[in-house]
C-alpha cells in the first residue's frame, strides 16, 4: 500500500448548508425523499478515466497533473492509482465507481499480458472493494484509445479487429462480473466515421448489429444479470456516431431484435451534442422501455464538444430527477459522475470539490424534484391536457376500433369543430420557478 495520496482530507461528511467546501452541505445520504434515502436515489459513481486516468492533457499540450501514477514501471503505477482511486472512493462515501479495463491496468505487450496485468489488478481490487464497501456501478472496455482501433472496434473493416474487439469485452464482461458489478456499458467512441468516401454504412451497421447480438449471448451464457447499457452520443472522437442519440439507438436495436436486451447509459452532454435537452433524451429512454443510467457531467454554451464539467444547474437536474422519479427511478443504474477538472485545477483537493459541487447539485435538485412531485405542478396540467383521451372516442381511436371513413362520418355528422386551447407553457415555465 502507497502512502496516501489524499493525505490531510478527511472523510467527506454531510454538515449542512453553512458547511466548510469540503463537506456536504446537501447531500445527506440518509435523509429519506419520497420514502426513499438520498444515496438509494442517485446511486453516486465516481468514474476512473477522468478522475484517475487522464493526466491534464489537452490537443495542444501535456498532462499538467502531478500525479505519482503517472510515472515508473507501468504495472506497480496502476497499484499506486488503486490505492489512491479507493482513498479517494472512500472518503468521497458515495457508494460506487466505474471504470474501463484499461483505465486500471496498462496494456503489455500482447493480448496475453495485457490480460494478465488486468488480472493483477482486478485482484488487488477485490480486495479493496471488500475492505471499503465500494460497488460496481459498472463496468467497460476502452475500444477507441489504442491505435488499433482507429477505423472503428465492431465495425472496422478488418474482421481481426472485431475479433479483438470482441476478446476485450468479453474479458471486461468477465471481469465485471467477478467484481458483483451492477451494469455492463458500450459506448461506442469509434463505432462511426469519418468520410463515407471510404465507408460502406450498411455494412458497418451490421457488423455493429451482430457484435451487440454476441455481447447480449454472452452474457446470458455467463449468467450477468446486470443491464447492458448503450451510451448514446452523436459525435466525438468520429464525426459520425451510430449510437447518435436514445431514439437512433432504439431503432437500431429493434432492427437487429435486441430492444430487450439493452438499455441506455444517458449523458447529459451527450444529449446537447446531439441537438437535444437532457430531459428530452431521459423522456425518450423512460417511453421507450430503455431508461438504464446516466453519465452525469454538463458542457459549455460556446464550445460545441464534450467537455465534461461536473454539473452545476440545480433547476435543471430537479427537472430531470423528477422525470426518472416519475418513471419508477433507477433500478441498477444510477448516476455516474462523467466529470473531469479543468486542466488548471491540479491541486488533489479540487478533485473533492468537483465532486461535492456535483453532489451537492443533485441532492438539492432531488428536494425540488420532491416538491414538483408533490405539489404536482407539472403532472396535472399533462393530466388535463390529454383528458380527451380518456374519454370513448379517445380510447377506441387508440384501440383502433375507428377507421379513416368512421372519423369522417363522426365530423360530418357532429359537426365537429375543435377549438384550440392554450399550452400555457408560459405559466408551467413560472410555476416550475416558483418552486425553486
Ligand atoms: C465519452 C464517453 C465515455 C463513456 C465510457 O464521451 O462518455 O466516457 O462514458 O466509455
Ligand atoms: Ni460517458
Ligand atoms: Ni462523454
Amino acid at each position: 500500500m502507497s502512502k496516501p495520496f489524499f493525505a490531510g482530507i478527511e472523510p467527506v461528511k454531510y454538515r449542512g448548508p453553512d458547511a466548510d467546501p469540503l463537506s456536504y452541505r446537501y447531500y445527506d445520504k440518509d435523509r429519506l425523499v419520497l420514502g426513499k434515502r438520498m444515496e438509494d436515489h442517485l446511486r453516486a459513481a465516481v468514474c476512473y478515466w477522468h478522475s484517475f486516468a487522464w493526466p491534464g492533457s489537452d490537443v495542444f499540450g501535456a498532462g499538467t497533473f502531478d500525479r505519482p501514477w503517472f510515472s515508473g514501471a507501468p504495472l506497480e503505477a496502476a497499484l499506486v492509482k488503486l490505492d489512491a482511486a479507493f482513498e479517494f472512493f472512500e472518503k468521497l462515501g458515495l457508494p460506487f465507481f466505474t471504470f474501463h479495463d484499461r483505465d486500471v491496468a496498462p496494456e503489455g505487450a500482447n493480448a496475453a499480458e495485457t490480460t494478465a496485468n488486468l488480472d493483477r489488478v482486478i485482484d488487488a481490487m477485490e480486495q479493496k472493494m471488500a475492505a471499503t464497501g465500494v460497488k460496481l456501478l459498472w463496468g467497460t472496455a476502452n475500444l477507441f484509445s489504442h491505435p488499433r482501433y482507429m477505423s472503428g472496434a465492431a465495425t472496422n473493416p478488418d474482421p481481426e479487429v472485431f475479433a479483438y474487439a470482441a476478446a476485450q469485452v468479453k474479458k471486461a464482461m468477465d471481469v465485471t462480473l467477478r467484481l458483483d458489478g451492477a451494469n455492463y456499458v458500450l459506448w461506442g467512441g469509434r463505432e462511426g466515421y469519418e468520410t463515407l468516401l471510404n465507408t460502406d454504412l450498411k455494412r458497418e451497421m451490421d457488423q455493429l448489429g451482430r457484435f451487440l447480438s454476441l455481447v447480449a449471448e454472452y452474457k446470458h451464457k455467463i449468467g450477468f444479470k446486470g443491464l447492458l447499457l448503450i451510451e448514446p452520443k452523436p459525435k466525438e472522437p468520429t464525426k459520425h456516431q451510430y449510437d447518435f442519440d436514445t431514439a437512433t439507438v432504439y431503432g437500431f436495436l429493434q432492427r437487429y431484435g435486441l430492444e430487450k436486451e439493452y438499455k441506455v447509459n444517458i449523458e447529459a452532454n451527450h444529449a446537447i451534442l446531439s441537438g437535444h435537452s437532457f430531459q428530452h433524451e431521459v423522456m425518450v429512454a423512460l417511453a421507450t422501455g430503455t431508461f438504464g443510467s446516466i453519465d452525469m457531467n454538463r458542457g459549455d454554451y460556446l464550445l460545441g464538444w464534450d467537455t465534461d464539467q461536473f454539473h452545476n444547474d440545480v433547476s435543471e437536474l430537479a427537472l430531470v430527477l423528477a422525470t426518472i422519479i416519475q418513471g419508477g427511478g433507477f433500478t441498477s443504474g444510477g448516476m455516474n459522475f462523467d466529470a473531469k477538472l479543468r486542466r488548471q485545477s491540479i491541486d488533489p483537493a479540487d478533485l473533492f470539490h468537483g465532486h461535492i459541487g456535483g453532489m451537492d447539485t443533485m441532492a438539492r435538485g432531488l428536494l425540488y424534484a420532491e416538491k414538483l412531485i408533490n405539489e404536482k405542478t407539472i403532472e396535472s396540467h399533462i393530466q388535463k391536457r390529454y383528458a380527451g383521451w380518456e374519454t370513448p372516442l379517445g380510447k377506441d381511436i387508440l384501440a383502433g376500433k375507428r377507421s379513416l371513413d368512421d372519423l369522417a362520418a363522426l365530423v360530418a355528422e357532429k359537426k365537429l369543430d375543435p377549438k384550440p386551447r392554450s399550452g400555457q407553457q408560459e405559466l408551467l415555465e413560472n410555476l416550475v420557478n416558483r418552486t425553486f
